[in-house]
């Protein structure tokens, strides 16, 4: 049998979403790289002559911090003037109209929120939000750029990217929602992501195991591509407009 068309399998997602019940979204990077955001993978994930891998390591930080928070002080300043894109607009159309919607994002740019995604867990942390290494004071702070070196206002201990790094743990009880979640749901969209990254990577088919309908939205295969229900290859300001408009 012939291969469908991408216009035939945005139709049968479509006729799907029409009758969720509870809707899973997973995003990556490639959500947002239409905002401007570089992809953590892509040819511009580089800053000086550093891979974004090899500075989101808690071993990196304990080494250099200044370089760390340099790298993440660029990164803020990059990101701050970014407008979400009709991909992160499109998914908070769905959240409006289905009965249950989780948004579960790998992102830490922010733009879900300013799109004005609610029912939101966000895996790898913010980057809008420092955390002390000292006393775990944790706070939203906007400064663009941060001193280099910013300290703690409670104890005066080196502040951190509140994010989520190579090795370490991601929050037990974001993790435990997102499980939750994908267990109740009926369908899952991952969209914009390499499939690279534990435990993220795994949750598609998860959410296949436990009974949903998954679909991905990428513009390039994955590892993951031939295992879920529907692939759909393309821009995620393209198709998720047409999700939610057709
Ligand atoms: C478009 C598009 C457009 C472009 N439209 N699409 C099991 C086995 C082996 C190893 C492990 C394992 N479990 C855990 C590990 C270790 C590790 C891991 O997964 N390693 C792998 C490399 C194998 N995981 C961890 O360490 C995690 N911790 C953990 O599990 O703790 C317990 C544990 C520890 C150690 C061992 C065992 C257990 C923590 C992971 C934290 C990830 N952190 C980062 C950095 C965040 C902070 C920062 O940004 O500074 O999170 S890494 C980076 O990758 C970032 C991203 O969220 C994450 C995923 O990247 P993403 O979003 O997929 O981006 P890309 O660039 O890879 O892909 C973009 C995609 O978009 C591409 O597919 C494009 O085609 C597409 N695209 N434009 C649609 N317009
Ligand atoms: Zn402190």
């Amino acid at each position: 049998m012939a291969e469908k068309t991408a216009g035939e399998k945005i139709g049968e997602l479509r006729d799907r979403l029409a009758k969720a019940q509870h809707l899973v979204v997973l995003t990556g990077a490639g959500i947002s790289a239409e905002s401007g955001v570089p992809t953590f993978r892509g040819q511009d994930g580089l800053w000086r002559q550093y891979r974004a891998m090899d500075l989101a390591t808690p071993e990196a930080f304990q080494e250099d911090p200044k370089l760390v928070w340099e790298f993440y002080n660029w990164r803020r300043e990059l990101l701050a003037p970014l407008r979400p894109n009709p991909g992160h607009l499109g998914l908070v159309e769905l959240e409006k109209r289905l009965p249950k919607f989780t948004l579960i994002t790998q992102n830490i740019d922010g733009l879900h929120q300013v799109a004005g995604s609610r029912n939101m867990l966000e895996l790898h942390g913010n980057l809008w939000w420092v955390r002390c290494t000292a006393c775990g004071m944790k706070e939203e702070d906007r400064t663009v750029p941060l001193p280099v070196l910013p300290k703690c206002r409670s104890c005066g201990g080196l502040l951190r990217p509140h994010v989520v790094w190579f090795g370490e743990m991601l929050e037990p009880p974001v993790l435990n929602a997102s499980y939750e979640a994908i267990e109740q749901s009926d369908v899952m969209l991952v969209i914009g992501t390499s499939g690279t990254v534990q435990p993220a990577a795994s949750m598609g088919v998860l959410a296949k195991r436990t009974g949903s309908l998954v679909a991905e939205i990428n513009l390039d295969p994955t590892p993951y591509t031939d295992a879920y229900h529907i692939s759909i290859s393309g821009k995620a300001g393209d198709i998720i407009p047409q999700l939610v408009d057709g």
